[in-house]
This record gives C-alpha cells, structure tokens and sequence, in this order.
C-alpha cells in the first residue's frame, strides 16, 4: 500500500483578506498584495518534488471563484456582474468571502481513514463542513463533487457528504493515523478543540471527531479523542497539524500540543508498542516560533527506501532555534534521517504550511488504480500546468482588486482553461 498526496491547486483569486481570526499569519498579512501567479508555481514546485523523491502525488483542482451563487442565496440578484457589483457596495468583505483560494488547503477538505482501519475495509472519506469561517463554510459542496469524482469506486471508497453546520470539522487537519506501516491497521487520532484562553475559535468540535470515527466504521478500540491544548489555540495553533504530525510509527509533536499529553502518549504506546514520539521541548522550541515557523506543518513522508523525511517551510531555516533544532536531529538517531525545505511563503503568508497543502490518501494498487487519473500527476502534467499558470493567473492582487470585474473574468477564464488541461468538462467539478 502506498499514501497518496493530493495537494490544492493554488487558485487564481489567491489575496490576503485576512478572513481567518485565531490564525494569525492571516490576519497579520490582511490587506497586504498577494502573487497568485508565484504561489500557484510554488505549490507547483512542492509537487514536483514529491515526484522526484519518489512518491505518489496528486492534486484538487482550485473552486469555481468568486461564488457567485452563495451572494445569490444572500439575495442580490441579476446577471454575474451585477451580482458581485451590488454585493462589493454592500459590503466588500462579502467579495472577500467568495474570492478566498482557501480550498488550496486541502488538509481541510476531508478526514480519510484508509481501508485497513474500517469495519467495511473501504476507504473512507467524510468531507469536512469548515463551518467556523464564512470563507471555509462554502467549499464543501465543491469538494465533494471532486471526491466523489476522484475516489468514485465503491468497491474501493466511501464518501461522506460534510457534518451538520453545527458541529464544526475541520477535516485532516486535526487526525492522526499512526500505523506499523501505512498498509496495516491503525490506529487514529482525533484532536479537538474546547475553548482557548484568547478568545481564538476551536474550529473542531468533539462531537464532530466522534461522528467522523463512527461513520467511517473504526474499531472504538483504536480510536482517542484528544483534547488539543488551550495554551495552542492561544498561541495561534488554530489546527491541531500547526503544532504536531504523524506518520507510520512516528509522532513529531510539540510538547504543548495537548492538553494531556501522557495521555495521547500512553494511549500511543499501548496500542503501538513500536511508536516514537518525538516531542521538542518548549525550552527548545517555543510555541510562539513553532507557529511562526510552521516546524510542525511539515510533511513527515516515508521515502521509497523506507527512511522518513521531512519536507519544511523556507521559514523554518529562518528561524535559528527551529533550523539548529533540526540540525541535530537529522545527525541524531532518530527516524527523521532528511530535512527538505521549500518556499512556500504565499500560502504561509495565509497560514498554509506544507502539510495544510496535502490530504493523504493511504491506498492499496487495486484502490490507486481506480483513482480518476485526472487527479494523480506526473512531471510531464506538472509542466503543463505551470505554463497554464504562467499564462493565465494574476500576477498581483490587492485588496482593491477584489472588486474589478477584469479581476472575476480573469479567474474564470483561468479556471476554465486549467479544466481544459486536465481533460475535465466545463460543469463537471
Ligand atoms: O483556515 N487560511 C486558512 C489556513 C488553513 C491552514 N490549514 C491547515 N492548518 N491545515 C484557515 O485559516 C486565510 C484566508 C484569508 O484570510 O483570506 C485562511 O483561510
């Protein structure tokens, strides 16, 4: 069996709005100009280098934006134009929470639990509701039209439509399967959040964590809830994959992660006698440059020679105590032998690390073979989307672009040439 990356396709309509409160890279970047076109080519470039490791990559496609239809259920009414003409005069925030590119985070598009862990042993995929943010709320009628386009086979995969709005979930972002190796059973973990001493939002809802492990079949025996830590949110950790990651046997974890950490621990070691947990110290790396590195927002991936590696943000060699941190591990003993760092700084800028780039998807060859291939990439698709972006994404936007008609035709016309590319009808996703 082999884990599957499905990274968002950065979209054209990439800007700071700073839309998101409690992430804080969000917010402190609201109004600043953004670069579409580079940060398309930098997921790109990530992509690209996932396939030269070796590994198995794949891609969602960026939502149709701006969403008009969403304005429409607000009550403005007319032709397109004049739609997101009124809805600018209104209130431009409102252009602002249907222009996000935010479905490029796909470790929010879905929770997946792959086959061996399932009562049915099908993958199962629930959609996630993001239902805390205006901007999120509104992707997952698009997501899961590309899931069940991508994972479409019955025999192999089950997809779940998003929760009740009122439980929050975030998705992937806030799971952790650990396993002996991917193909074998596992055992997962769901992080949520209560409440965070700073007013930030806990995005993710204990009940919805619970309803995602029921729905998708998994023994209760492997399953804990965790209780993100309250220190975390307040710190900006707004999901829980900004302050720990998982892969295979191995737990990369900040120390304050979780409310109980000998808990989660404990729990690991029992049911996974093989686990390591790597945890760095607050006295080491504080929570502050955790999150301003996004040290823990890192891919930990198992290379084809069976060594793990860790794929980091550029801003985690910026940072002295996070760079000499991993310096010694990579010399030490531990599982992570490699540190690959790449620039990301667009979707950083927004709060999207390598890790919230991806959704994994564990999957065996029968299962990878039934894959809409149109979602799985190769070098040779790699070129041809970059020459699409070059071609068609903005170069820039500030935040008064957002209400330029040039600027929507531009991003649809972009959107429809990029469908084109992959051989995609024009409603079909
Ligand atoms: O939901 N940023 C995203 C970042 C998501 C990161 N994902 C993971 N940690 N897995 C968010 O806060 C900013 C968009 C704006 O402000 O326009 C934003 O939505």
């Amino acid at each position: 069996m082999r884990e599957i990356n499905f990274d968002g396709l950065v979209g054209p309509s990439h800007n700071y709005a700073g839309l998101s409160f409690g992430n804080l890279a969000a917010t402190n970047n609201a109004g600043a100009v953004s670069a579409p076109r580079a940060a398309a080519l930098q997921g790109i470039a990530k992509m690209r280098h996932m396939l030269d490791l070796g590994l198995t990559q794949g891609l969602f496609l960026p939502h149709d934006r701006p969403a008009v239809g969403w304005l429409r259920e607000l009550g403005f009414s007319g032709d397109d134009d004049a739609v997101l003409a009124a809805a600018w005069a209104a209130d431009p925030t409102l252009i602002a929470t249907v222009s996000s590119a935010s479905p490029m985070w796909t470790a929010n598009a879905a929770t997946v639990s792959p086959a061996p862990d399932t009562a049915d042993e099908r993958c199962h995929l629930s959609v996630a509701n993001l239902s805390t943010m205006p901007h999120r709320s509104i992707e997952h009628p698009q997501t899961v039209r590309q899931l069940r386009l991508a994972f479409g086979d019955p025999a192999h995969f089950a997809v779940h439509d998003a929760l009740p709005a009122a439980l929050g979930d975030e998705g992937a972002a806030n799971h952790m399967r650990m396993a002996p190796r991917h193909g074998a059973r596992g055992i997962e973990l769901f992080v949520y959040g209560e409440r965070s001493a700073s007013g930030f939002p806990a995005r993710q809802h204990r009940s919805a964590s619970a309803a995602v492990a029921r729905r998708h079949g998994l023994d209760p025996a492997d399953v804990l809830l965790v209780q993100q830590s309250v220190a975390a949110i307040a710190a900006g950790a707004f999901h829980n994959d900004v302050v720990a990651v998982a892969n295979e046997t191995v737990l990369f974890t900040h120390e304050q992660a979780f409310e109980d950490p000998a808990d989660v621990y404990a729990f690991i070691r029992a049911r996974l006698p093989e686990a390591v947990i790597v945890e760095v110290p607050a006295v080491r790396v504080s929570l502050a440059a955790a999150i301003k590195s996004y040290l823990f927002n890192s891919q930990l991936v198992t290379l084809p020679d069976g060594t793990m590696a860790l794929i980091v943000p550029g801003e985690c060699r910026e940072t002295p105590e996070v760079w000499a941190w991993l310096q010694e591990t990579i010399a030490g003993n531990g599982p992570i032998r490699r540190v690959e760092v790449m620039s990301l700084r667009e979707s950083m800028r927004n709060g999207g690390g390598p890790a919230c780039l991806r959704l994994r998807v564990v999957v065996d060859d029968a299962a990878h073979a039934a894959i809409d291939p149109r979602f799985l990439l190769d070098p040779a698709k790699c070129d041809r989307l970059a020459a699409l972006i070059e071609r068609h994404w903005p170069e820039s936007i500030a935040p008064a672009d957002l209400g330029d008609p040039a600027l929507w035709r531009q991003c649809g016309t972009a959107r429809a040439a990029l469908l084109e590319t992959l051989g995609f009808a024009a409603d079909e996703v």
